[in-house]
C-alpha cells in the first residue's frame, strides 16, 4: 500500500454539519488523513523523561545519532569494531555513525529516515556536512519550549514514561518530590523487582522491607507495601514489565509468585492495569550493549492463563515476535481484560505495522491501541507518529471504504470519533487518565 505524506497536526475547524455530511468513497482517504493529522495522541509507552530528571532525559543530535537502532545498524556499515566504538566520547560515536549510515550509504531504513525527517522538521540541512549547523542548533534550545514545540509538530498530547524505582539516577528525583510536568506521565516499571529479583531483592531489603532471597514468608506483603509507598510517590497510570520470550505462567519462578502474589493484587488494590511486554530475547550480543537484544516467539498461553486467572485485572499487552500477534488479537477477543497495544521495536516498520494493524482492525475493530513510540530521545516521536499517521491513514481510509461499500453512511463524525478512541480513548478509559 502506497505510503501517503501526511501533515503535521493542526487543528481543523470543522463545522459539525460538514462533519455529519455523507461522504462519497473518492472523499475518504482525503478525510481520514485530516483527523489523524489533527487528532493528538497519547503516547502510551515511552523512555522519554520530563525535565525534572535533568541529564537522565535525552534529546538533541548527538544522542538521536546514537540511538541504539542505529548503533546495530552502524556496526554492519563500518569496520569499526563495538570494543573501539565504546572507546569514543558522544559527538564521536556521533560523527562515526552519521559518516557511515548518512554519508556513505542511503538512510533509507526506518530509523536513519527517522533522523533525516526530524532534521527536515526543523529546516536542518540532512547533506553530509549538515551535522556542524544541526548541533548549534540544539546547543541553543531551551529544554521547556523545546519539549512543547517538539510535541506539537509530532501531534502527541502527552507521553507515559518508563520509571524504575530502583534506578540510582531515578531514585533521587522521586525522593526529592518527583515530577509534576503535565505532558509526562509516570509508569511503575518493574524488571528489578519481576525478573531481576535475585539481583535486587537486597535493595528493597536495605529500604526496610522485610523481603528474602527466595521471596518468601512476608515477602510478597512487604513488596505490596513497596509498590504502595511508590505509587503515592509517582502516581503511576500503570505498572509494567518487559518480558522475555521463554516467559511462562504459572510457573514455580519467583517471577509469577511476585506477580500473583504481589503486583498483580496491588494492580486491583490501586485501580492500576498491569502492562506486559513479551519476547526480547535479552543479550543475544552482549557487545552491542542496549543494541544487543533480539527478539523470540513466546508461549501466549502465558497471557490467557493470567487475563483468565485474574479477570479482575486488566492487563496492556504487547508482543515482539511477528508470529505472535495473530494469537495476541484473538485472546484479545477472548478477554476484555486485555488491551493489545502497539507494534513495538523490531514490529515498528511500516511493512509490519500494516500488516499488525490491519488484522487487529478486521478482528477487534477500534478496541485497540494502534503504536506507541518506544522513543527514547525526544525529537524521536516526530518521526515516530508521521509514520504511524502515514501508515494508518491508508489502512482507515481502505476500512470505510470497504464499510461504504457494503451499505453504511460514512461521515467525518464517525471517522473521528473512531480516530480518538484509538489514539486517545482506549488507554484514557483503561487507566483512568483524565482527557487533556
Ligand atoms: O523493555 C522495553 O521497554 C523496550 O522497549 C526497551 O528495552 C528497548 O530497548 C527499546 O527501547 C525498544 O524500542
Ligand atoms: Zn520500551
Amino acid at each position: 500500500m502506497a505510503a501517503t505524506s501526511v501533515k503535521s497536526p493542526t487543528r481543523k475547524n470543522g463545522s459539525s454539519v460538514a462533519s455529519a455530511r455523507r461522504l462519497k468513497p473518492e472523499q475518504i482517504p482525503g478525510e481520514v488523513q485530516d483527523v489523524l493529522a489533527s487528532t493528538q495522541v497519547i503516547d502510551i509507552h515511552t523512555h522519554l523523561f520530563s525535565p525534572a530528571f535533568g541529564k537522565v532525559g535525552l534529546w538533541g543530535i548527538d544522542e538521536l545519532l546514537t540511538y541504539h537502532y542505529l548503533e546495530a545498524e552502524f556496526f554492519r556499515s563500518s569496520d569499526t569494531t563495538p570494543e573501539e566504538y565504546w572507546k569514543l566520547s558522544k559527538p564521536e560515536r556521533a560523527d562515526a555513525i552519521w559518516k557511515a549510515l548518512f554519508a556513505e550509504n542511503s538512510p533509507i531504513s526506518e530509523s536513519t529516515r527517522g533522523v533525516v525527517a526530524v532534521l527536515n522538521a526543523f529546516g536542518l540541512p540532512a547533506e553530509a556536512s549538515g551535522l556542524q549547523e544541526a548541533r548549534r542548533f540544539f546547543a541553543v534550545q531551551s529544554l521547556e519550549s523545546h519539549i512543547r514545540k517538539v510535541l506539537q509538530i509530532a501531534g502527541v498530547s502527552s507521553v507515559v514514561m518508563t520509571n524504575d524505582p530502583l534506578d540510582p539516577d531515578e531514585r533521587p528525583v522521586w525522593m526529592s518530590g518527583g515530577q509534576s510536568h503535565p505532558q509526562f506521565h509516570a509508569v511503575l516499571r518493574l524488571d528489578r523487582i519481576l525478573w531481576g529479583w535475585p539481583q535486587h531483592w537486597q535493595q528493597l531489603a536495605n529500604q526496610g522491607y522485610a523481603v528474602d532471597e527466595d521471596a518468601s514468608g512476608k515477602s510478597a506483603a512487604e513488596v505490596r507495601r513497596f509498590l504502595a509507598d511508590w505509587h503515592k510517590r509517582m502516581r503511576p497510570l500503570y505498572m509494567a514489565v518487559s518480558l522475555a520470550d521463554t516467559f511462562q505462567y504459572p510457573d514455580d519462578s519467583i517471577t509469577s509468585k511476585i506477580l500473583s502474589e504481589a503486583v498483580l493484587p496491588s494492580c486491583r488494590e490501586l485501580g492500576l492495569p498491569m502492562s506486559l511486554m513479551i519476547g526480547v530475547r535479552r543479550q543475544v550480543n552482549p557487545r552491542l550493549r542496549l543494541a544487543g537484544d533480539a527478539v523470540g516467539k513466546a508461549d501466549m498461553r502465558a497471557v490467557e492463563n493470567l487475563c483468565r486467572t485474574f479477570p479482575d485485572n486488566r492487563f496492556l499487552v504487547s508482543v515482539l515476535s511477528r508470529e505472535n500477534q495473530h494469537e495476541l488479537a484473538v485472546y484479545a477477543r477472548k478477554f476484555n481484560n486485555l488491551m493489545p497495544f502497539g507494534c513495538w521495536w523490531f514490529l515498528n516498520n511500516p511493512s509490519i505495522v500494516e500488516e499488525i494493524t490491519r488484522e487487529r482492525i478486521e478482528l477487534l475493530g477500534t478496541s485497540f491501541i494502534p503504536q506507541h513510540s518506544d522513543a527514547r530521545v525526544l525529537e524521536q516521536v516526530i518521526y515516530k507518529w508521521q509514520n504511524t499517521r502515514r501508515t494508518l491513514a491508508p489502512i482507515l481510509a481502505n476500512s470505510y471504504q470497504l464499510l461504504h461499500a457494503d451499505g453504511a453512511e460514512i461521515t467525518r463524525q464517525k471517522i473521528q470519533r473512531d480516530v480518538n478512541r484509538l489514539f486517545r480513548g482506549n488507554f484514557e478509559k483503561w487507566t483512568g487518565l483524565r482527557a487533556g
